[in-house]
């Protein structure tokens, strides 16, 4: 008999260009429970393909959405590509990449919303920062930065 449908343990990885968010999930993968499947949601801004490949290398099943950043298509283009990617991977984790130019609040809200109540269940959200950076005002004025460090908790908007 298949198991009964259970939603899946979801972890947002989160921080600025570069900061090293697939580092970290590399990291988390070598720790990953022997006979799980893991699978990875990573928006790719740039080269597309890099991260996706390196990420398979340690045996995740991956998604990447391609272009500008993922809260802007946090809408159609991020349900389709999750959709398919968990219809593929039947994950029993799921990690996401969003590029550190987004605004994680859009995401969680997709995330969090009707559609992905019984499909997923939302777990820590880690949020990667750049020690050196945060003597710099201009990152700690950052709306991104701000919306980042809040757990996407924040919009982001005007009256942050
Ligand atoms: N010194 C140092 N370098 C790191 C660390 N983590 C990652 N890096 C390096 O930083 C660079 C970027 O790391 P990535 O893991 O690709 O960062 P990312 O946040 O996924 O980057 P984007 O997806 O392009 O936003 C790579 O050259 C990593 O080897 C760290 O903890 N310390
Ligand atoms: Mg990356």
């Amino acid at each position: 008999m298949p198991d009964p449908v259970r939603p899946i343990p979801t972890n947002l990885i989160l921080g600025f260009l570069g900061v090293g968010k697939t580092t970290a999930i590399l990291d988390l993968l070598r720790q990953k429970p022997e006979g799980e499947v893991w699978a990875v949601l990573v928006n790719e801004f740039g080269e597309v393909g890099i991260d996706g490949a390196i990420l398979e290398t340690e045996g995740a099943v991956v998604r990447e959405i391609p272009g500008g950043c993922m809260c802007c298509v946090a809408g159609l283009p991020m349900q389709i590509g999750l959709n398919q990617l968990i219809a593929r991977a039947k994950p029993d984790r799921l990690l996401i990449e969003p590029t550190g130019l987004g605004h994680p609040s859009q995401i969680l809200e997709t995330l969090t919303g009707e559609h992905y109540q019984s499909v997923l269940t939302l777990g820590p959200v880690i949020t990667l920062v750049d020690p050196r950076k945060l003597e710099n005002p201009r990152v700690l004025e950052n709306v991104q930065f701000r919306d980042q460090v809040g757990g996407g908790r924040h919009s982001g908007g005007e009256q942050d």
